[in-house]
């Protein structure tokens, strides 16, 4: 390993965002180097990846903020990762209700990284996987990844992430009868934001029965309402993984956002 390389890697492993934000560059632009860093890395196996997907406007990054916010209070460590072409990560923070986001650029137990996409239409960054496996060195306890739900990408986070919460509106209650098949195969969660929303029962109730229909041995979907604006929700959101895994042995740690089949996600992306 390249001494320059091996320096960073270990610094990223102490806790330096600096040597993480260098990291990830070097991968995404598959820089001097990047090949060795990747054979080298250890896997934390601490971390949790939770990929949120759905549609665009949907809620998914005010959803983060209300996850970072639940588990700043925890004294968590949290690693964003955006890959949402139309997420304020990328703007800076801007407007309105978002400024409060800008709060978490500083704050020394959050990183917020934002990657470009690989297409116009979004989806995953072409080398999200490998990224997110750098971002595993670090000592985070989450690593969150938002992505606009497009195409392939919902799939794709799924095979990324210990736990997928795939996030509808109740304006979307049309494209649940057409719900792509293998959504419900990929969601951990189907979170229905903008619960305040008068039509947000009629989503809530027609996926509780399509989660029922649908569930199996690893267990049922678990769908929740949320109004991330407010924060409400968001702490059965963050504790959500009790009820979806007390059937398998998965369920161990102190309240950690969890899949069920955690153990093979891992495993197909070692192999
Ligand atoms: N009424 C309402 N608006 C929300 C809620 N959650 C998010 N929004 C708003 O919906 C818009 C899109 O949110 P954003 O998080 O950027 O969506 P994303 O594209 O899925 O990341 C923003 O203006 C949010 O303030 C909610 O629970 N209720
Ligand atoms: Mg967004």
């Amino acid at each position: 390993m390249q001494s320059n390389i091996k320096q960073l890697h270990e610094q990223v492993k102490s806790g330096s965002f600096l040597a993480l934000a260098r990291c990830i560059t070097i991968v995404e632009n598959e820089l001097d180097g990047y090949q060795s860093l990747l054979l080298h890395l250890h896997q934390n196996r601490h971390a949790r990846v939770i990929g949120i997907t759905g549609p665009p406007g949907a809620g998914k990054s005010t959803l983060v903020n209300a996850l970072l916010h639940h588990w700043l209070k925890e004294n968590k460590k949290i690693a964003v990762l955006a890959v949402d072409p139309s997420s304020p990560f990328n703007y800076g923070a801007l407007l309105g209700d978002r400024i409060r986001m800008s709060e978490y650029y500083t704050n020394p137990n959050i990183y917020i990284r934002s990657l470009a996409t690989r297409g116009a239409l979004g989806g995953l960054s072409a080398r999200i996987i490998e990224i997110t496996d750098v971002v595993k060195e670090a000592p985070f306890d989450f690593i969150l990844v938002e992505t606009v739900g497009v195409g392939q990408s919902e799939v794709e986070i799924a095979g990324l992430a210990d736990c997928t919460i795939v996030a509808l509106v109740p304006e979307a209650g049309d494209e649940v009868q057409t719900l792509k098949a293998g959504i419900m195969e990929i969601a951990n969660i189907f979170v229905v934001n903008k619960a305040d929303r008068a039509d947000a029962e009629g989503l809530y109730r027609n996926l509780r029965i399509l989660a029922h229909e649908k569930a199996n041995e690893a267990g049922e979907t678990l769908v929740l309402k949320t109004i991330a604006t407010e924060n409400t929700g968001i702490d059965e959101l963050a504790n959500g993984r009790t009820k979806r895994t007390t059937r398998k042995t998965s369920a161990t740690d102190d309240g950690k956002m969890l899949a069920t089949d955690t153990g093979a996600t891992h495993e197909k992306h070692r192999s």
